[in-house]
């Protein structure tokens, strides 16, 4: 049906946004066969490292002193710093309250107990099906490290699937720590040296191929440094062109590039110490064109980046954005980043991915993100019925279900 008015195009885009089943195509959660390496609940949600960060900008305690406590003491610190003793305003904190008012619980008691309490009576399982109600999921993409023991011991004994989980091969640890990394290839019978010869470099594309197959990886991944540059000679740069791209291609699977990242610019602050910097866009641009055969997902750290991977992404059919990725989840730049993507991009992109690391996390990060799209989206809606063209309510509903997953699977089936 023909959308006649102003009020008809909000409400359709609204409905369209609130009701679409999104894949999530970047997070940090695991099924929960993986035991406590899925991180849940009100304390997950409140050690999650953000508000470690952001708790530190107030307390004079030294670091090992809060990394010594149990994770209750560090949640009761950051509740105390954070949400009582100054107003929860930002992203991270703000994001807690939305979980725990998607739950019901009564966010203006600020009881912290109360909201244990609830917590504690819950399985694991069922929060599953909970929390991927409420936050409208059909299915996330993990992060899998096959060099996190911990990981790799339910990967070889025992993993169960879940279709609500699909896994993506997370290989930083062979990308920017080869030095350190290529010895546990070896224990792990890969037969690979320190020097990336012929010899290693195939042994390395078997581990990738092996790994790809047992994980079912729907993409591999790596988080890369603003200096990561390639052409380079640098273990790296050998890896992911003697190894990395020709799996890629020949599984047909994108290599997805997080890029940005200063690793432990504080490392006291461990997972909550990473920064942020301006990378390469030529980098990008020198693979996507070297490689046309190869597909590339690439989301980039810097807000000062962005423009100019949109701009590369209207070079490159292999290129797919996605994402508004960490330090830029947070709404004023959520919106000013989809609506330069919507004018350069048209609907070509993924907005967004929750990058959540605590199972509730989907319901906020989502909550929130959904309703900055929509309203970016009414908005260049709007702008089309102004020039006179007739929009149809089935074509909101299709255009809504491609931001939101669609271009995702559409861009793993093409073979270029
Ligand atoms: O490298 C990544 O995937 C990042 O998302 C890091 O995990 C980071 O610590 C994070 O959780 N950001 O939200
Ligand atoms: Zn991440």
């Amino acid at each position: 049906m023909a959308i006649a008015s102003a009020k008809q195009l909000r409400e359709m885009i609204d409905k369209s946004v609130e009701a679409v089943k999104l894949t999530d195509v970047h997070t940090h959660l695991y099924p929960p066969c993986f035991g406590d390496l899925l991180l849940w609940g009100i304390d997950d949600l409140i050690t999650y490292h953000y508000l470690i960060a952001e708790t530190f900008r107030w307390v004079d305690m030294p670091y090992e002193t809060y990394w010594r406590r149990p994770k209750r003491e560090q949640a009761d610190l950051i509740w105390r710093t954070l949400f009582l003793e100054n107003s929860p305003v930002a992203e991270s904190c703000r994001g807690v309250l939305t979980v725990l008012s998607a739950l019901g619980l009564e966010v203006a008691s600020r009881d912290l107990a109360a909201y244990r309490r609830h917590f504690d009576r819950l399985k694991v399982e069922d929060y599953v099906d909970t929390v991927f109600g409420l936050g409208g999921v059909r299915e996330v993409i993990t992060t899998n490290d096959p060099f996190d023991d911990a990981e790799r011991k339910v990967w070889l004994e025992s993993y169960q699937p879940d279709p609500r989980f699909k896994a993506a091969l997370r290989i930083d640890s062979l990308l920017n720590n080869w030095e350190g990394n290529w010895p546990r290839l070896a224990e792990w019978g890969y037969e690979v040296e320190g020097e990336i010869n012929a010899k290693t470099a195939a042994e390395v594309r078997r581990f990738l191929t092996e790994w790809a197959k047992r994980m079912e990886a729907v993409y591999m991944a790596a988080s890369l440094p603003p200096d990561f540059t390639l052409p380079d000679f640098l273990p790296r740069g050998l890896l992911v062109k003697e190894c990395v791209l020709p799996v890629s291609e020949e599984l047909n699977l994108p290599f997805a590039m997080m890029i940005g990242v200063k690793k432990l610019v504080n490392p006291e602050l461990r997972l909550a110490g990473d920064g942020v910097g301006k990378a390469s866009i030529e980098t990008v641009e020198h693979l996507c064109s070297a490689h046309p055969r190869n597909k590339f997902m690439v989301t980039m750290l810097s807000r000062e980046n962005q423009h100019e991977l949109a701009v590369a992404a209207r070079k490159f059919r292999n290129l797919m954005v996605f994402g508004c990725w960490w330090f830029l989840n947070n709404p004023s730049l959520v919106e000013e980043i989809t609506r330069m993507r919507l004018e350069l991009l048209g609907l070509s992109f993924l907005p967004q991915h929750s990058d959540a690391r605590v199972l509730d996390q989907l319901v906020y990060k989502w909550k929130h993100s959904r309703r900055v799209i929509a309203d970016a989206l009414y908005d260049k809606y709007a702008d089309l019925m102004a020039t006179g063209w007739a929009l149809e309510e089935s074509e909101i509903k299709r255009d809504v279900e491609k931001l939101f997953g669609g271009n995702f699977w559409a861009f793993l089936e093409r073979q270029l």
